[in-house]
């Protein structure tokens, strides 16, 4: 078989772009391992940037997000019983966040790929990449049917999660790969029961980090830290409800909201960046390069930059024979991925609770959150990193504030 751009993964960065590529009339294979059934069911992100909600508005795939999703204009951030609001839309010149959930993203986009008639396939597995260095790179898989498969390619799209085989394809010589992983966990929750609050509520504890959002009008999602070892044996429950009372609690008498747990998990958490993003000609995109700690909400968004980025760069090749902007994906793509890693961690550092820090620097933890719930400049800037960073498609050559 042959194709122009060979997809590895069908998850929010394969998905967007193969869509994205169909829209440029550059033809794409995506193959899956999982099968469509379970990807539209994984529970993971909840929280989509501005720029994510347009790119699905403006490309066709935003109808249901539209109807389903929640808008929020702020977001709290509660500590020694204290509720803040950070006024995200106030604070940015009008931007929001919406809440939409990643499995429905991932429904609208393989929708939007069926209607093409494009190429997608599932549940396939022993996926190998080679001829990277040449200008016939091939995916070797076998499809659901057990039969090997060849797929020879123009470009290779990496976007295959963490796990995947792309990023492992490349060199370890060439590959620099920084990362820090935290020293705890999230449990995450789904609970039947309408929202405690209109918006977003990220709680600092002495006991611990606590995070309230949403889903529907009838689902709640929460998560809560816990040591990255735990099993959900740890967490009955009861243990689970009477730690989020806890953490959440606030002087003012509000109130948690409970119901029957529908789901639960826990996930570890890391920062993760491989540099360079591009080998040969194979391309990585999303969680294949780079991984954040949920606590910025950033993961699912910095996928669908860097898709962006690398379908404006397929189409200036496909259109004009320009290499250029190819050539210049891992510098474009790295340049906002530190600054999300950066809000990240600071947002990691920031609201949970490190068993082993010392007196000290417990005492700063809070006076950071004091600052940024009491200056405008700390908000403002919690604020325009939190509703997501411009996508710069080209290098100034000044910059000025
Ligand atoms: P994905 O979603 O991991 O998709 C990769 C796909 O590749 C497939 N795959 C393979 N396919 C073929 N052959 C192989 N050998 C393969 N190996 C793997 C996988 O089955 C999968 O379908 O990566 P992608 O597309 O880069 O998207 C990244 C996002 O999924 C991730 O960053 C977000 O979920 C992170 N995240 C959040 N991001 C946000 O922007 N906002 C949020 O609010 C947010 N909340 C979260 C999150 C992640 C969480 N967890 C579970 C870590 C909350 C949580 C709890
Ligand atoms: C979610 O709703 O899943 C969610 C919200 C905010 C985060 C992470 C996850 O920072």
């Amino acid at each position: 078989m042959r194709t122009h751009v060979g997809i590895i993964g069908a998850g929010p960065a394969g998905l967007m772009l193969a869509h994205l590529l169909h829209r440029k009339g550059i033809e794409a294979v995506v193959i899956e391992c999982r099968s469509r059934q379970e990807i539209e069911k994984t529970i993971r992100a909840g929280v989509l940037e501005q720029m994510t909600v347009d790119l699905l508005n403006e490309t066709g795939a935003g109808e249901r997000m539209m109807k389903m999703g929640m808008f929020h204009k702020g977001i709290e951030i509660r500590f020694n019983g204290k509720r803040h609001r950070i006024d995200m839309h106030r604070l940015t010149g009008g931007k929001n966040i919406t809440v939409y959930p990643q499995h429905e993203v991932l429904k609208d986009l393989i929708a939007a790929r069926v209607k093409a008639g494009g190429e997608m396939f599932f549940n396939v597995s022993d996926v190998r990449l080679s001829d990277l260095d040449s200008s016939e790179p091939k995916i070797h898989y076998q499809n659901e049917n057990g039969e090997r498969e060849e797929l020879i390619c123009d470009y290779i799209a990496g976007c295959d999660g963490f796990h995947g085989p792309s990023r492992q394809s490349i060199p370890q010589k060439i590959r620099k790969e920084y990362q820090k992983t935290y020293p705890y966990g999230w449990l995450g929750i789904l609970a039947q029961a309408p929202p405690s609050a209109p918006e977003l509520v990220y709680a600092h504890h002495e006991d611990g980090f606590a995070l309230l959002s949403t889903r529907t009008p009838d689902i709640q999602r929460l998560y809560l830290q816990v040591n990255p070892s735990d099993s959900m044996n740890d967490w009955p429950d009861e243990r689970i409800w009477e730690k989020l009372r806890l953490r959440l609690s606030a002087d003012d008498g509000w109130k948690l909201i409970e119901g029957p747990i529908i789901q639960k998990n826990i996930v570890s958490m890391r920062s993760f960046i491989c540099d360079p993003m591009q080998y040969g000609r194979l391309f990585l995109a999303g969680d294949a390069a780079h991984i954040v700690p949920p606590t910025g909400a950033k993961g699912l968004n910095l996928a669908m930059a860097d898709v962006q980025l690398l379908a404006k760069a397929l189409h200036d090749y496909y259109a004009a024979g320009e290499t250029e902007r190819l050539g210049r994906y891992t510098a474009a793509c790295l340049r906002r991925v530190w600054k999300a890693e950066r809000f990240s961690w600071y947002m990691t550092s920031m609201l949970h609770r490190h068993h082993d820090s010392t007196p000290f620097d417990y005492q700063i933890q809070l006076a950071e959150l004091d600052h940024v719930t009491t200056s405008k400049a700390a908000a403002q800037s919690l604020a325009e990193n939190y509703v997501g960073l411009p996508l710069e498609l080209e290098e100034p050559s000044l910059s000025i504030i």
